[in-house]
């Protein structure tokens, strides 16, 4: 099912009353929609996998590369890789929307428990870009590869090149170009990045992002998900954290070391995320135009998530359930 209308399903059925199970969460009493606040005091269980939205598929992934005795990262990078590949997905990897020359560009990073990075920025024609940006952590001196450089270490490394853009994300954007208007559209398939954190039952982390970035972007845009910090950050002594949504805004509170840094000072995971959306709905006015979503994890196996505005979820698999929980969010106004 596509993304936008399980969401909207999910709230309509109450999803997040029916998923109330998971360990680590209890239910906030809402009418509308059910919503699901992460509870630090429930008990610990590894291993767990979380990411954003709703990539159940991806997560299942990520948990079978656990199951057969793989790493964190070998199940962080094959999980995302599900997104990457799903055409259908028109955030993420192949068949993501253009940029607004009608250009798609992948942003990707990895991190593991080591504290090593990897990254790749706009790249074009090479769907798995997470991969990619192993390869530039695993072997390269950098952390960061750039565009056409990032495109040619990728051939070289025996990537396949590719047309990313899709007939129908190709359609989607003609249909833009007739207005050209840029703006952020709140849940809508252009802020369905995934970001995806995984602890294994050694409780070792690590953790990706990746993403083709805000449909339609300005060409050259870079957003937060491949940045160190902002789009995803992983202390193996403290937890980690990954965002989605409005990259611009993650990125001038570099959101997710916000949240590991939070979390370090003794916060939960869950009041850590919701500290972070803080600062940027207290510095934005025009919060209201834009969605931000954080997820997080920490050493003690305990979750969070949180987000500006309904809409947003998070998948958990954990003590083998696999199932998308809808977040909480601060924006409770009606308009
Ligand atoms: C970006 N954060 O490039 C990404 C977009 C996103 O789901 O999250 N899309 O700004």
């Amino acid at each position: 099912m596509k993304r936008r209308k399980f969401i909207q399903n999910a709230s309509l059925s109450g999803i997040g009353i029916a998923t109330a199970t998971i360990a680590g969460a209890c239910v906030k009493e809402e009418k509308e929609p059910a919503v699901v606040v992460p509870n630090e005091e429930n008990a610990r269980s590894l291993p767990i996998v979380i990411g954003t939205w709703n990539v159940t598929r991806a997560t299942a992934k990520a948990w079978e590369m656990l199951q057969q005795g793989k790493s964190s990262l070998d199940a962080v990078e094959q999980g995302v890789m599900i997104e990457e590949a799903d055409e259908k997905n028109q955030t993420v990897g192949k068949g993501g929307f253009p940029d607004r020359d009608g250009i798609v560009t992948l942003d990707a990073c990895i991190m593991n428990n080591q504290g090593d990075y990897g990254a790749v920025v706009a790249m074009e024609n090479i769907t798995h870009a997470v991969s990619v940006a192993r390869k530039v952590m695993d072997e390269t001196p950098h952390v960061l590869l750039a565009g056409n450089g990032a495109r040619q270490f990728a051939i070289e490394k025996g990537f396949k090149a590719e047309d990313l853009l899709t007939e129908a994300s190709k359609k989607a954007w003609e249909k833009w170009k007739k207005k050209s208007e840029y703006k952020p559209i709140i849940n809508i398939e252009n802020h369905d990045t995934i970001g995806m954190l995984v602890m294994d039952k050694n409780g070792d982390i690590s953790g990706a992002c990746t993403t083709s970035g805000a449909a339609y972007k300005m060409r050259g845009r870079v957003g937060d998900s491949a940045i160190i910090g902002s789009g995803l950050f992983v202390d193996n002594e403290i937890g980690a954290a990954t965002a989605t949504g409005l990259g611009e805004e993650v990125l001038k509170t570099v959101g997710s070391f916000l949240i590991v840094e939070l979390m370090r000072q003794g916060m939960s995971p869950q009041k850590a995320c919701e500290e972070a959306i803080h600062r940027i709905v207290k510095k934005n006015k025009k919060y209201k135009d834009f969605q931000v979503g954080y997820i997080a994890l920490n050493k003690k196996g305990e979750i969070g998530f949180y987000s500006i505005h309904k809409g947003f979820s998070c998948t958990v698999y954990q003590n083998e359930e696999n199932k998308n929980v809808n977040s909480d969010f601060y924006n409770k106004t009606k308009d």
